[in-house]
Parts: C-alpha cells; sequence; structure tokens
C-alpha cells in the first residue's frame, strides 16, 4: 500500500472548526459597537459590508493605535502590520481550514466538479476582482478565498488528466505550507540553513539514482521549471566549448549549435533564443514512428553542421516527450555525442520519475552516460508545483559558469564555510525551498513508495490503452505508449464508416475539440488534445495520480463515448 493511501480523510465537523471563531467575531463585533459609541460613530459605520469585523483587525487598531491608524468607512483600520500578531491566529486558521476543506477535500472528491467553467467575460461578473482603496473585511476575505475556489481548476481532481502533473500530495502540500510560512530564500547558508544542506542530500541521490558515476558525483540546481533546467543545460555546454562566451558574449563566435528533436519541449528553443544563439542554430531532428530521435537524422544535422565549419554544442535528448511520451534513445545518443565532443543533456522533466521503478527504469538507459539531466518531481512523481531539478555530472562548471561575486550577498570573509552559500551558481537572486516538499515526501514514503507510485501509474496507463484497445471507435496514436501519456482518438460512430480520405481527416480534426468544450462545460473531466505534425487532433491522456484505479479508468472511456457519440 502506498504511504498516501494510508492518509485518512479527516471530516470535518464545521461547526466545531468556526464556532469558535464565529463567537470571536460575535463578540468583537460587540466590543466594537462599545467602542465606535465611545467614539460618536454610528453603528452602521462599526460594521461590515459581510458580517462582523474581527478581533485580529481591532486588534491590530488598537496595537497600532500610533499609526496613524484612522477608521475608515467599512469600520475597519487601514493599516495592518505585516505580522501575524496573536490576533490574526483565528483569521490564518479559519482560512486554512476552510482551504483544506474546500480545495484539498471537496475539490477533489471524485462527486464533485473538475471546474466550473465560465467565459472570461462573465467571471468578471460572478468574481469581485477589484482593487479597492478601503480594504476588505475579514468575512469578505474569506468569501473571496471561497470563490477563489470555486471557480479555479481542481488539478488534484482525479479526473484532471490534462497537463503532466496532478495530484495533491498531502505531505508535498505540508511541505510547501511551511516553506511559505518560513519564507526562506535559498542563496546563503546564513538565511536557509536547513534547506541547503537538504538540497546537497536530495540533489546528490537524484544524481546517483540517474547513475552518475563516481556515486552521483557532480551538481545541481533546484529551478524554477523544466524549461529553465533545460537552459542551464545549454549555458552550461555553452561555458564548457566555450569558457570565453561568459566575457564576450557570443558575437563574433563561430555559430555554435544544438540538436533536439522536432517532438522535444519548446523550451529548448525558448531558451537558446533567450540566450542569444538564435532559433536557426537550434536544429530539430526527425522522429521516427515511435516519436523518437532519429539517429541518422541526426548524425546527418552533424555533418551538416560541421560541413558550414560550425561548431555541434550540444543534443537536448528527451525522455518522456511531452505529447507521445517517446523515450529517445540514449545509449545512441550518447555514441554521437561522444564521437563529435558534443555536451549530452537528457530533458527528463516528465520521464525521469520512472528512474525510481527497477522495473521502469530501463526506458532511460543511457542516461548515466549525460553530462546534464533536467528531471521535475512535480510531474510523475506528484510533488507540488514546481519542483524541478538541473542534475550536472561536473562539479564546478554551474557556479564557473554563471558566478559573479556579488559582494552584498556572496561575502568571503564570512565566519562560517561560505562554500555552502549556494546561490551564486545560480541565474536567480532570490529562490524558493523547492526543496523541502519533496524531500518531506521522500522522508515520508521512503524511495520505494515512490517507485510504488510510479509503478501504480504505469500499470493503470497499461489498463487502460488495453481497454482502449477493445473499444470500438477509440484507436491508439501509438500502437505502445512507452510513458503514461496516452494519445488516442475517439471516432465516432458518424465517421466510422467513412473512407479514410482528407474529408475524414478534416472531420475526425474536429471531434477532439467538441468533446472537450462539452466536458468543460459539464465539468466532468479535463483531458487536452493536439495536433502533431500531420496528424489530427487527438486525446493526450495523462496519468501521475497514483490513486487512480480501474474505474477511472473505466470513467474516463464512459465520459468520452457519452460525449462524443452523436457528433
Ligand atoms: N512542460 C509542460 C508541458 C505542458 C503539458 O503538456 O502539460
Amino acid at each position: 500500500m502506498l504511504a498516501s493511501e494510508n492518509f485518512q480523510i479527516h471530516h470535518y465537523n464545521r461547526n466545531s472548526i468556526y464556532k469558535p471563531y464565529d463567537e470571536e467575531l460575535a463578540s468583537m463585533a460587540k466590543q466594537l459597537t462599545t467602542t465606535a459609541d465611545a467614539a460618536g460613530l454610528d453603528a452602521a459605520q462599526a460594521t461590515v459590508e459581510y458580517g462582523n469585523p474581527s478581533k485580529q483587525m481591532l486588534g491590530s487598531s488598537s496595537s497600532n493605535s500610533n499609526n496613524n491608524n484612522s477608521i475608515v468607512a467599512n469600520g475597519l483600520p487601514s493599516f495592518v502590520v505585516s505580522h501575524p500578531s496573536a490576533e490574526f491566529e483565528g483569521f490564518i486558521r479559519a482560512c486554512v481550514d476552510e482551504i483544506i476543506q474546500l480545495a484539498v477535500f471537496q475539490g477533489t472528491n471524485r462527486s464533485s466538479k473538475v471546474v466550473e467553467w465560465h467565459e472570461p467575460v462573465e467571471l468578471r461578473k460572478l468574481f469581485d476582482f477589484e482593487l479597492r482603496d478601503q480594504g476588505e473585511s475579514p468575512d469578505k476575505l474569506r468569501h473571496l478565498l471561497r470563490e477563489t475556489i470555486r471557480f479555479s481548476v481542481k488539478t488534484g481532481h482525479p479526473y484532471f488528466v490534462n497537463q503532466l502533473y496532478s495530484g495533491v500530495d498531502p505531505y508535498a502540500l505540508v511541505g510547501q505550507w511551511l516553506t511559505d510560512a518560513l519564507n526562506p530564500s535559498v542563496y546563503t547558508y546564513e538565511v536557509a540553513p536547513v534547506f541547503t544542506l537538504m538540497e546537497e542530500q536530495v540533489l546528490g541521490e537524484m544524481r546517483r539514482i540517474v547513475g552518475f558515476p563516481n556515486n552521483g558525483h557532480g551538481d545541481g540546481i533546484f529551478c524554477p521549471g523544466g524549461s529553465i533546467a533545460n537552459g542551464y543545460a545549454i549555458s552550461c555546454a555553452r561555458y564548457q566549448y566555450a569558457p570565453e562566451s561568459k566575457k564576450n558574449g557570443l558575437f563574433n563566435a563561430k555559430p555554435l549549435i544544438i540538436f533536439t528533436s522536432e517532438d522535444a519541449h519548446y523550451s529548448v528553443e525558448k531558451l537558446a533564443m533567450f540566450m542569444g544563439f538564435g532559433s536557426e542554430h537550434v536544429r530539430k531532428i526527425a522522429t521516427n514512428e515511435l516519436g523518437k530521435m532519429s539517429l541518422s537524422d541526426l548524425e546527418e544535422q552533424i555533418q551538416l553542421c560541421l560541413d558550414n565549419n560550425w561548431q555541434p554544442l550540444m543534443v537536448s535528448a528527451t525522455a518522456g516527450t511531452t505529447v507521445l511520451g517517446a523515450f529517445d534513445d540514449l545509449l545512441g545518443i550518447s555514441n554521437l555525442c561522444q564521437k563529435h565532443n558534443m555536451w549530452m543533456h537528457v530533458d527528463a522533466a516528465w520521464g525521469g520519475g520512472a528512474l525510481m521503478s527497477k522495473k521502469y527504469r530501463k526506458l532511460l538507459n543511457g542516461i548515466e552516460r549525460a553530462d546534464s539531466v533536467t528531471w521535475n518531481p512535480h510531474k510523475l512523481l506528484s510533488a507540488s508545483q514546481q519542483c524541478s531539478t538541473f542534475l550536472t555530472r561536473h562539479t564546478q562548471v554551474l557556479s564557473q559558469c554563471h558566478s559573479t561575486n556579488a559582494a552584498y550577498l556572496f561575502q568571503k570573509d564570512k565566519f562560517y564555510d561560505t562554500s555552502f552559500d549556494t546561490g551564486d551558481k545560480h541565474i536567480q537572486c532570490g529562490r524558493r525551498a523547492d526543496v523541502f516538499k519533496f524531500w518531506f515526501m521522500w522522508k515520508a514514503k521512503g524511495t520505494r513508495g515512490f517507485e510504488a507510485h510510479v509503478e501504480q501509474v504505469f500499470e493503470m496507463s497499461e489498463y487502460f490503452t488495453n481497454k482502449l484497445r477493445e473499444r470500438p471507435g477509440f484507436e491508439l496514436v501509438l500502437d505502445k505508449p512507452e510513458c503514461t501519456n496516452i494519445t488516442f482518438w475517439y471516432v465516432p460512430p458518424s465517421l466510422r464508416q467513412m473512407e479514410r480520405n482528407q474529408e475524414f481527416y478534416d472531420k475526425l480534426h474536429k471531434v477532439a475539440p467538441k468533446i472537450k468544450e462539452a466536458m468543460i462545460k459539464k465539468g466532468s473531466m479535463m483531458i487536452t488534445y493536439q495536433p502533431l505534425r500531420k496528424l489530427p487532433n487527438f486525446f493526450r491522456l495523462v496519468l501521475q495520480n497514483s490513486c487512480l484505479d480501474e474505474s477511472d479508468m473505466l470513467y474516463f472511456l464512459n465520459e468520452i463515448e457519452t460525449l462524443g457519440q452523436k457528433l
């Protein structure tokens, strides 16, 4: 049994939770009326739009009586210090309880909607987005919390299979909340001692799991998303092959060429553009019928690059492509990188989680030969957004490449070992402690818990694929999906007898968008669709929530069939 399955849902008794706060609010309202009377204010002026004002606001008013803290129209102070004074405890607890009840549990219950959909123009009318001169009452703020939850997509809902993330892991959630409460910025040991050492531990363990030599020797960082992690790979590769570029930039340099597959994540091209390479210098290698980078095309493109006297810089391979979930041939790519002295990067943002499983890690054979790897625990391992890592076998390159030695942050004459001031190897300055939620999950579940999680979602994707094969009207894009994204068409009965000509494909192209619209308006599930090269729109189901079982897989098929059969 997975550790997460042991998590008992707490059945809330609303009265027991809110009664003390509600009573507190009532008592404070009385106090405020008395205060207002004493101040010669009309009682109506001392009450608020959404009920009685709270003790905490009063408390801060009285505690800040010397702060030019005037009573404003709704009876509340206009200035509240950014400090959780004791008077705020009731408000914070009430809000957190509400979030737990509505967003964490009710919002992810299978009987609830995944989304309550409204067009933007309608949502603007339904939701109070406006910012005003005067602050709102605590009750209004709680109302706004509830409305925010109500109109938001419940990405933790089991029927949200739309993106490469989903679920609400209880340990990750608590971890995320703790880091928000402590609010560190992980750049120096002095302000983030625990998280600095935690990053070292987690990144080291991830490198060992990747299989880098010398027991995972190397370096790594937590970064804001897989796109930026892929950008770090480009930056490190550039430094390795053209260290003078740190000072001189790429002006007058021989063009450096990046190779990646046509199915790779768009971030490789985006970051190359952002870093001044230019999109022309990102060569898109053709994929084969399984969605993997074609090694023969790669070799041809490298040769073409050499013929032009350009410098082949790096190959960014993909382990788990965004749409088809294909794993590139990492061993073959590594041989070519070795032959041409190129940096080998593996974007395993999506498929990296499979490394946790003895059964599925073979999908990434050869990753241990890479120079660098992107691996996002917020994807297949279900950590909360965001949790993204860049790992490299090279111990110095990140620091050498990115450091600028800002004297106001990275003073070398500090009283402790300043090698633990890790911030200078990042391009960010302020940085969230994304490590904690992942470390906390890992502590709770153990590596074996992650393995069980990964194997559960792979098992469900195989079950879904098998059931899909048996159903009339459903057709797979890839015969044997490798990862837990499964791509397929639903062909409604009205099209099933048609000849497979252009007219058929034009009609099929319109089916997935129609079904998607119907499911969102109904709120019954969310699954994405896309075209790919010449293929008409098809669905992509993504599984990474290990609470999903066989009945959920049947639900997905049934729902698509129900919504699409009349098209
Ligand atoms: N790297 C994010 C990919 C977006 C998605 O398809 O879910």
